[in-house]
């Protein structure tokens, strides 16, 4: 029997869930998953189901977790090495993740989270605004910067950690909606999604039913 539950939402869309999902998985928990279908705004079941009414959120022997980034540091109590060893270093990824968690609401407004094709039109038809730019700039030099800090090819080193589950959703982004980044970037996108987890979060994806699909997600989104 599994140590705990983690519930999370419609992968092709959540992108919170996948930043719990990765944690979870880098650490090596031993639970259960609950996929529930995003209705698009607010989901009764997440409401019904999860303390704060988002997923992620993770039961895991005895303890009870919401919200990403809380799921991200608990699954480093078991696996410390998914933050760095080095004080200094560890303080980088730790602020570059917190400015993720609360930031870069234009991006994530104009250019939402799918984790797989889109229709062209759909792509087409989606604005570029100065907040989007402004964030794209904004997370392009951080990545320059935690890439040389840690000799890359992932912000955390030679493997993902902490500061990529919480990126690695920014990157389905970029791909996904082709956005223009400089190659550096342009080749931590490729890499986080060539990461084993990640294709098989997108293969996941990919198997979910087609009634899970969200018409304003797909083509004009809010905002
Ligand atoms: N701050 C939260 C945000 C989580 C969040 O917004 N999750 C969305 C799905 S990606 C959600 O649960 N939405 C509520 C709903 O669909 O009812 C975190 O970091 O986990």
């Amino acid at each position: 029997m599994a140590d705990g539950t983690l519930f999370i939402g419609t992968k092709r869309y959540s992108s919170w869930s996948l930043r719990g999902w990765l944690a979870v998985h880098f650490a090596g928990l031993d639970v259960e998953e609950v996929v529930i279908p995003l209705a698009g705004g607010a989901t009764p079941e997440v409401k019904a189901k999860t303390p704060a009414g988002f997923v992620p959120y993770l039961e895991h022997d005895g303890a009870h977790i919401w919200d990403s980034l809380a799921i991200c540091e608990y699954c480093a109590e078991f696996a410390p090495g998914l933050w760095p060893e080095d004080r200094a270093h560890r303080a980088l990824l730790r602020s570059a993740s917190a400015e993720m968690h609360s930031g870069f609401a234009g991006l994530r407004k104009a250019f939402p989270h799918i984790a797989g094709p889109v229709a062209s039109a759909a792509a087409r038809d989606r604005q570029m605004t100065d907040e989007a730019r402004a964030d794209i700039a904004r997370i392009v030099a951080l990545w320059d910067e935690l890439l040389k800090a840690s000799g890359g090819p992932f912000l955390h080193g030679p493997f993902m950690g902490i500061a990529d589950a919480m990126f690695a959703p920014v990157a389905v982004r970029f791909r996904t909606w082709a956005l223009d980044v400089p190659a550096q970037a342009a080749a931590y996108v490729g890499q986080v999604h060539d990461h084993p987890l990640v294709r098989r979060w997108f293969a996941e994806a990919e198997q979910e039913p087609a009634e899970w699909r969200l018409e304003g997600y797909e083509t004009k989104v809010a905002g």
